[in-house]
């Protein structure tokens, strides 16, 4: 018998078959265990410290020709389980481990904060030059900033990491932006989920001037420290 049960579907609500919902939470069941608590956690830690500590060697690399830091920060998370299912739930996809490893780029990611916005693209530049990395795309939200205002410059890569004998690339989303840029996407990220329907659009209206203010405020920022470099 195909017995049907209701089910929450975002708003609404909609009849499945008691064996695909079973199914469905079963492999919900796993995906929180493989994000919680796993091979994968342990190995996506390996990478981030890894991409951490390459980003440490390319900000000694830049310190020695231009004699400044030019990482100023960098963190490294893996994605959480909610996140996760949101972001699974928001492309339409289901709350599936293997969906998740080929269709979300930022399961595991790191972040570098640069002083001066032609530092991102050299520091871009060495990453990209190493051997055990390399780049599945670039994503230039500062070139061609998303709708939102939203500007970094995001490499998708795949890091090799040895363990044992074996071998295997690790997909990471590094995201490279200024502190003002760092600045902006923070407060976004936090009136995202706050701002009310009715009063969106002005504030995404105000949001986008902010970027703009910020945009040209890391483009003086450069200017002033182009004309010191050449006294
Ligand atoms: P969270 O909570 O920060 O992790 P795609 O399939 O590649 O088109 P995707 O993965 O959304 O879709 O790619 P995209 O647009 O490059 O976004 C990747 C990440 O960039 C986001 O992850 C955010 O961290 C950041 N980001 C992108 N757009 C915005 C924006 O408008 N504002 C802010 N504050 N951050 C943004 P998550 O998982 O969406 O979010």
């Amino acid at each position: 018998m195909n017995s049907c049960i209701a089910v929450r579907d975002g708003q609404k609500f909609i009849f499945t078959r008691i064996g695909d919902e079973k199914q469905k939470v079963k492999k919900q069941d796993q995906l929180k265990e493989i994000l919680t608590d796993s091979e994968f956690t342990m190995k996506g830690s390996c990478a981030i410290s890894l991409l951490l500590t390459k980003l440490d060697i390319v900000n000694t690399i830049l310190m020695i020709e231009s004699g400044r830091s030019v990482i100023q920060q960098k963190t490294g998370r893996l994605k959480s389980y909610d996140s996760v299912c949101k972001k699974l739930e928001k492309k339409g996809l289901e709350p599936d481990f293997n969906i998740a490893l080929e269709k979300i780029n930022d399961l595991i990611g790191v972040r570098a904060i640069c002083a001066y916005v032609d530092d991102i693209y050299k520091v871009a530049a060495l990453i990209e030059r190493q051997k055990d990395i390399r780049i599945i795309k670039t994503k230039d939200y500062i070139r061609e900033p998303k709708k939102s205002g939203y500007q970094s410059l995001h490499l998708i890569l795949e890091a090799a990491i040895s363990f044992q004998s074996e071998t295997q690339w690790i997909k990471i989303e590094l995201q490279l932006r200024t502190a003002a840029m760092d600045y902006w996407a923070s407060l976004d990220h936090q009136l995202r989920y706050k701002r009310g329907r009715k009063e969106a659009q002005l504030i995404d209206e105000e949001l986008q001037q902010c970027a703009a203010m910020i945009s040209s405020l890391d483009q003086k920022m450069l200017k002033i420290r182009k004309k010191i470099d050449k006294i």
